[in-house]
């Protein structure tokens, strides 16, 4: 349901509204650490796990997978988390948040099972605002897949109060939705069986959507999203990262006409009419995180993985100094807020959150 077909004001009564990336943010929904588990190990993981650390994963998450992830343990990303919605308040914004589920018990459908899910630290993956429409994806991975529950509460208020609200067709994840002998670098572990996609694999810039091929978006999904939400422009993308999962540390549009890109994830044959559409794209900083850090080879483009309040306003991590920097240059208010211990929990504030209403409407940008 796109209420905004055109560029009339959307209606700011409507409890959910969000366009783009840089609107004026007045309500978000926030992760929660609670219920967290340690990752099962599954192919579709395997796929995004950096070479440097396969034999160390495997092994630790063979073992631990579906393991609580205590409070003692958690209490340091709690601090972050706790600080970031601190934040967000002062700003103005209203933070909803999700009910934790617990993740450490084991999960099954008829097809599979897994030694337990996941968490809920990071809505983006799993929800999409189109315009006035809450969407569910399907996710990717085993241990994800009953990831939603945990939003539910929400998704119920918000289409009571006059939201639109669908989920994506619950894939099989059978044997058949992966590729075992995925080719790391040259094929994606994701098959074209059956729609597969995380909404964290989408950057919205109004009527234009950027979508990558990923290991846990296919083209399957990409045509199930274009075919139910034609106003949309779906445009799909691919970077050079062997490790490709979720588009938003990679290609992240920071306000109409400027586009923050990976310098070590190029996209690959990028369309004239993008390269001409008088948009800039400025590569952004490299992380200081050390190279030396046990996380560097997984996490350190999380530097990316910002929130804007609006045009202005940005959700930096507070040890990103040479990006802090940078933004101020380009003319942003960076809020730093440190974030380092939420990593752990597969992403920094853009995973962490999804907005609901931002306040704007429908717009053409290219
Ligand atoms: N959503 C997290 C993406 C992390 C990365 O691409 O490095």
């Amino acid at each position: 349901m796109v209420r905004a077909m055109n560029s009339e004001k959307s209606n700011e009564n409507v409890p959910v509204n969000s366009w783009n990336e840089w609107d004026p943010l007045e309500e978000v929904v926030v992760g929660v650490l609670d219920g967290a588990a340690a990752l099962t190990w599954e192919v579709g993981f395997e796929a995004v796990t950096a070479v440097e650390h396969l034999d160390r994963s495997r092994k630790y998450h063979r073992a631990m997978g579906g393991q609580a992830i205590e409070k003692l343990q958690r209490a340091p990303a709690q601090r972050e988390l706790d600080r970031l919605v601190t934040i967000l308040e002062r700003e103005g914004v209203k933070v909803r948040r999700p009910d934790p589920i617990d993740h450490a018990r084991p999960i099954s459908t008829p097809l599979w099972s897994s030694q337990g899910g996941n968490c809920q630290a990071n809505p983006r993956d799993v929800l999409i605002v189109l315009g006035n429409e809450i969407l569910e994806a399907p996710m990717a991975w085993r241990s994800r897949y009953f990831e939603f529950l945990a939003y539910r509460k929400l998704c119920k208020e918000y289409f009571k109060r006059g939201a639109g609200w669908r989920a994506a067709p619950k894939p099989a994840m059978s044997h058949r939705s992966y590729d075992w002998d995925f080719k790391r670098g040259e094929t994606y572990v994701t098959t074209e069986y059956e729609p597969l996609f995380d909404a964290a694999d989408m950057s919205r810039c109004g009527r234009d959507i950027f979508i990558q091929r990923s290991h846990v978006t296919n083209d399957f999904g990409i045509e199930w999203l274009r075919r139910h939400y034609p106003e949309f422009h779906f445009h799909r993308v691919e970077f050079d990262d062997y490790r490709a999962i979720h588009i938003d540390a990679t290609f992240v549009p920071l306000r109409p006409g400027l586009f923050l890109t990976n310098p070590d994830r190029p996209m690959r044959d990028k369309p004239d009419w993008l390269a001409k559409s008088g948009w800039e794209f400025v590569e952004a900083p490299r992380s200081t995180l050390p190279e030396s850090h046990p996380w560097f080879h997984s996490f350190r483009w999380l530097s990316m993985n910002m929130l804007n309040l609006d045009e202005k306003r940005v959700i930096v991590e507070a040890s990103e100094e040479p990006t802090i920097k940078f933004l101020k240059d380009l003319g942003f208010d960076p809020i730093p807020c440190p974030f380092r211990n939420n990593y752990k929990f597969g992403g920094s504030f853009h995973c962490a959150t999804v907005d609901i209403r931002r306040r704007g409407e429908l717009k053409s940008y290219f």
